[in-house]
C-alpha cells in the first residue's frame, strides 16, 4: 500500500518534472528563426517578460497577450507573432519585426531605439513593498532542510553511540523541521503569488515535492511521539524508509528550487 503510493507519488513528480515550461519562447525562436546564440534568443523569458525570474510582461510581451485575446487564440504562434510585426510595443519608434530582425527588445524601449525618437520614461514604479518578491522563502526554506538532516545525522549518531541526549536532541531538530517547513510552504506559496508563477510545471513539481517531504516528516514524528526507542522492529523500518525518503524529496525539492532561481 504505501510503497503504491510513493511509486504513485513519484511518477506524478517525474511527469509533471518533464513538462515544458518554454513553448512560447520556442514558438518565438521557430517563427523568426533566431539563431540560438544571438543576443534575442539568450534574453529567452525575457523577450516577453521583465526578467528571467519575473514573469510580468514587458510591453512586447502585454501586446502578445492582447493579440491573443483578439484572435482568440491559445497560444503564442506565428500568426498571433506576425500579427504584431509592424506595431511598435515599446515606442521606441522601431517595429517589432525590424527590432527582432537587428537582435534588439521589441518589449524595451532602451534597446533599439531609432535615433532622436526620445525614449519614453517608464511608468513611475508602485512604490516597493517591504516584503520582497520572494516572500523571504530562499532564507525560511534553509531551516526545515537544515534541521531535517541535522535531526537524521543526531538521531544516528545517538543509536550508533546508544546516547538519549543525542537522540532526544534528533527529535527535537525533526520537530523544528517540521514546525518550520510550514513556513517555507507558507513563504513559497506567497512568494509564487508575488512573483506571478503559475501553479504548473516545475513550480507546481517544488511545491509538490515539498508538501509531500512535510507530511512524511509529520508521519515520522507521529510514529516517534511516546514511542522513541520502544518501537517495534516493523516500525522502525517504516520509520527509517520515510527518513530516506524524506531526506530524497527534500533534497529534490531543493533542486527544483533553485532550478528555478538560476535556472
Ligand atoms: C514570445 C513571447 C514570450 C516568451 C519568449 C515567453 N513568454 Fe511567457 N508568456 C507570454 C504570453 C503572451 C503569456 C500570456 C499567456 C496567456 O495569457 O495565456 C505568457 C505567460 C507566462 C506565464 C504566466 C504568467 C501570467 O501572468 O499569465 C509564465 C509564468 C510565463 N509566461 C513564463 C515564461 C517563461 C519561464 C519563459 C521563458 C522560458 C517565457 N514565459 C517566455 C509570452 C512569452
Ligand atoms: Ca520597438
Amino acid at each position: 500500500m504505501i510503497k503504491k503510493l510513493f511509486l504513485c507519488i513519484l511518477t506524478t513528480s517525474i511527469v509533471s518534472f518533464a513538462m515544458p515550461t518554454s513553448e512560447y519562447l520556442d514558438a518565438f525562436v521557430a517563427h523568426y528563426k533566431i539563431p540560438a546564440t544571438s543576443a534575442l534568443a539568450t534574453k529567452s523569458c525575457a523577450v516577453c517578460h521583465v526578467s528571467a525570474d519575473d514573469f510580468e510582461f514587458n510591453p512586447y510581451g502585454e501586446s502578445l497577450k492582447g493579440k491573443m485575446k483578439e484572435l482568440k487564440k491559445e497560444a503564442v504562434d506565428g500568426t498571433v507573432l506576425a500579427a504584431l510585426d509592424s506595431a511598435d510595443a515599446d515606442g521606441d519608434g522601431t517595429p517589432n519585426s525590424e527590432e527582432i530582425a537587428a537582435n534588439t527588445l521589441p518589449g524595451d524601449p532602451k534597446s533599439g531605439a531609432k535615433p532622436g525618437v526620445a525614449v519614453a520614461e517608464p511608468a513611475p514604479k508602485k512604490p516597493e513593498s517591504m516584503i520582497p518578491k520572494n516572500a523571504f522563502h530562499p532564507a525560511i526554506v534553509h531551516f526545515p532542510i537544515a534541521l531535517f538532516i541535522a535531526g537524521l545525522i543526531l538521531d544516528a549518531l545517538g543509536l550508533f553511540k546508544n546516547d538519549k541526549t543525542l537522540l532526544l536532541a534528533g527529535w527535537y531538530n525533526l520537530i523544528f523541521a517540521a514546525v518550520t517547513a510550514f513556513g517555507g510552504i507558507a513563504s513559497g506559496v506567497m512568494a509564487m503569488v508575488f512573483k506571478g508563477y503559475p501553479l504548473a510545471g516545475k513550480v507546481q513539481n517544488h511545491l509538490l515535492l515539498a508538501t509531500i517531504s512535510t507530511v512524511l516528516m509529520w508521519a515520522m514524528i507521529s510514529m516517534r511521539l511516546h514511542k522513541h526507542e520502544k518501537m517495534n522492529v516493523t516500525q522502525r523500518v517504516i520509520y527509517y524508509l520515510l527518513a530516506i525518503i524524506a531526506f530524497f524529496l527534500i533534497s529534490w525539492a531543493g533542486h527544483v528550487g533553485g532550478d528555478l532561481v538560476y535556472g
